[in-house]
């Protein structure tokens, strides 16, 4: 973009990557993602990602009764945007991971760019004891399993959330082809701007979370999308979720964090909520001279449909 604009933060409250095992702070109740999503918020998410969770087990859930146990409480609390994933989990069909945005109609929904392999088998080897059968279950899956996205998919998607339903979209970009991908779309006419890319870094089957390889992706949208259709925000896996936002901000984009994408802080030690990365984020953000952006712009920017015309009601 031609002139610096306030960072948009989005936190990614609880995602269907990390487990309950690896950290009592993960959320996975309806009341605890609310809390979690209402926490971000206050201390200056503008976006709020959310997956739901089995409240019982913690199991990534695309059930619409469990994210009816936050969305409303959410929505009443806060004036953040509501980004409904479509990635949902790796051992869901893509029915079941569309189901709660289509019932919900949010003003933001991601739309993962291709298929992958999404490997989260590693993180099995740091624990030897689990609170649940399924996690072990679910990090060894993504060993045989791939991230189901093809064109047809993204198709639909773009179709029935985007054109019917008035979604905008964040555009997971976990690799160059995905932005390749964005671009032929973009072409073609079946997306349209204002875009907002997701540069993904540090997923296993995705590109790796070091400085030069954000920067490699920023030239490709540079050069395929053209710098004044989109606005990007960078999530990076792990350790380096706070290092390569702060390179985002630097480079002039945006920032997601959240715990998601990160269980930790920059000193390794447990995030204790979302609260505290986003307030990690903010405080990096303000030292460097920028504002972060209320819901309200990132709504003008992004240009969406309005908080009044989601579902938030079962
Ligand atoms: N979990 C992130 C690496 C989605 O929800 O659609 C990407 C993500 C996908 O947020
Ligand atoms: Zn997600």
């Amino acid at each position: 973009m031609a002139t610096k604009k306030n960072i948009i933060i989005t936190c990614a409250v609880t995602g269907s990557i990390y487990t309950p095992t690896m950290s009592e702070h993960l959320p996975v109740t309806g009341p605890e993602i609310a809390d979690a999503a209402i926490g971000a918020a206050e201390a200056g998410a503008s976006i709020i990602h959310l997956h739901a969770r089995d409240p019982e087990t913690g199991k990534p859930s695309a059930d619409i009764d469990d994210f009816m146990g936050f969305i409303p409480q959410i929505h009443q609390a806060t004036d953040a945007v509501l980004n409904i994933s479509t990635g949902g989990s790796s051992l869901m069909t893509l029915d079941q991971r569309l189901a709660p945005a289509r019932h919900i109609r949010p003003e933001m929904c991601s739309l993962n760019m291709g298929s992958m392999n999404f490997g989260i088998f590693t993180l099995k080897k740091r624990f030897s004891e689990w609170k649940h059968d399924w996690e072990p279950a679910l990090l060894d899956a993504t060993k045989k399993t791939t991230f189901q996205n093809t064109y047809e998919d993204i198709e639909n998607i773009l179709s029935d959330l985007g054109n019917d339903k008035g979604a905008k979209f964040e555009f997971e970009c976990y690799d160059m082809g995905h932005i390749e991908t964005l671009a032929f779309y973009f072409k073609e006419g079946m997306v349209k701007g204002p875009l907002y890319v997701q540069f993904v870094l540090g997923v296993m089957g995705g590109i790796g979370a070091t400085p030069e390889n954000l920067m490699a992706m920023k030239a490709a949208a540079d050069r395929l999308l053209g710098p004044e259709n989109y606005q990007f925000s960078v999530l990076a896996a792990g350790l380096q979720q706070i290092p390569l936002a702060t390179m985002a901000v630097i480079l002039g984009g945006n920032v997601r964090v959240g715990l998601e994408d990160s269980l930790i802080m920059p000193d390794k030690q447990l995030a204790k909520n979302n609260a505290e990365q986003v307030r990690k984020i903010r405080a990096i953000i303000e030292e460097l001279g920028y504002l972060v952006a209320k819901p309200d712009e990132a709504r003008e920017r992004l240009k969406l449909k309005g908080r009044d015309k989601i579902n938030a009601t079962k």
